[in-house]
């Protein structure tokens, strides 16, 4: 068993349980350089979180984070809470010198991210942006097919995140329809995905021309029984251009009946294509030419022993799951912590956020100008 390193959370919804569950999961990593305890989470409501801390073992909760952050048991502080509340307590902790971790996006706009990135950089802790879907190990295969060269020149990019959680007009209101609390709707929240994906795997994103929609403007507030705007998209489609010339289309909506959580990706080269479907998390599909006349998409089922992270703790060949991407970034986080180096370009780190929002907000502009705009 590795060295034990404390670990407090703030926010203890969703992603809470996701994050819990994957912290406790690490243990079984026969490798594992760390090995964390789960010191104390963090949350307004205490009954809530008195209730949370128990159910997935914590050995104590706070209502203030900031009491939190000055626990000198914690070392590494997992900001899981929503969008807004992403900047303050992680510079917080980054200035109390923890390491930290925080959701995605990772905060409003670009300029929060750019705060973030520079106060971690400044204080020198290793941190991370949570894109779990790096972690699938399929995505992981499908990045050495294409860095190896397998595929040749990559020509295209497209990338699809589609649910229908509001194409029912009587969906109710939620922090994520508010701009305060979001910074941008879907376009952050699945979009960013995307975003994420595209620069891990084929590179940066130099320009874009995309549009936002917003179908559904007001929706029930379930909170005040009152019918409140939304003031953030609902969905959005962008052309994108790579600075190594490839070209990219990128489209998430959660108004696509039938989806509920598809990230469709596919890739074209010069010597072949790769394509995945989140709701086949286990394979990656795989297209060489020089296949020759057996050439065709092949299915791969991503369990083999070679395949990253089967080797680490789940016996080869037996199916993984959504849920084991938080694992497996978690545990990339701690190997990195332990050498004392960042965890790109594997993960994403700060600097990678504040890419990813600048780009968010390069599409936003570009719909209301309706015209191409170069990333800043
Ligand atoms: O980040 C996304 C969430 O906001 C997730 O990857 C999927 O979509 C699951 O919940 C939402």
């Amino acid at each position: 068993m590795g060295r034990v390193i404390g670990v407090g959370l703030i926010g203890h919804g969703f992603m809470g349980r996701a994050h819990s569950l994957a912290w406790r999961n690490i243990t079984l990593f026969t490798d594992s350089p760390l090995t964390p305890v789960l010191k104390a989470v963090a949350g307004r409501r205490e009954d809530a979180v008195r209730e949370f801390a128990v159910r997935f073992g914590f050995e104590r909760y706070y209502t203030d984070y900031r009491l939190m952050i000055k626990d000198p048991g914690i070392e590494v502080i997992d900001n899981v809470t929503p969008n807004y509340m992403h900047k303050e307590p992680t510079i917080e902790a980054i200035e109390a010198g923890k390491h930290v971790i925080v959701e995605k996006p990772p905060a409003l706009n670009a300029e929060e991210a750019y705060e973030m990135y520079k106060a971690a950089e400044r204080a020198g802790v290793v941190n991370m942006v949570a894109f779990n879907y790096r972690f699938v190990p399929a995505i992981v295969l499908a990045k050495q097919l294409i860095s190896s060269g397998r595929l040749g020149r990559i020509y295209h990019f497209r990338a699809f995140y589609l649910q229908q959680s509001l194409a029912n007009p009587n969906a109710p209101l939620t922090w994520r329809l508010k701009r305060e609390y979001a910074g941008f709707g879907t376009l952050a929240d699945l979009g960013s995905h995307i975003i994420d994906l595209a620069r891990y795997l084929i590179g940066e994103i130099n320009e874009v021309n995309g549009v936002l929609y917003t179908f559904n403007r007001s929706r029930l507030n379930p909170a005040t029984g009152l019918s409140e705007e939304v003031n953030v998209d609902e969905g959005f489609t962008a052309m994108v251009k790579f600075s190594n010339g490839a070209t990219g289309i990128l489209e998430a909506s959660k108004l696509a009946t039938g989806h509920f959580n598809s990230l469709i990706i596919e890739v074209n080269g010069s010597e072949g294509s790769i394509r995945f479907n989140l709701e086949r998390v286990n394979e990656l599909e795989v297209y060489l030419t020089s296949d020759g006349e057996l050439s065709g998409f092949r299915r791969i089922l991503v369990t083999q022993r070679t395949h990253p992270f089967i080797r680490f703790w789940w016996p080869p060949g037996h199916v993984l799951g959504w849920e084991h991407t938080f694992t497996h970034e978690l545990y990339h986080f701690l190997t990195r912590l332990n050498e004392g180096r960042g965890v790109g370009p594997e993960a994403a780190d700060f600097k990678d956020g504040w890419r990813v929002m600048s780009i968010i907000e390069a599409i936003a502009k570009s719909s209301r100008e309706g015209d191409w705009v170069n990333v800043p």
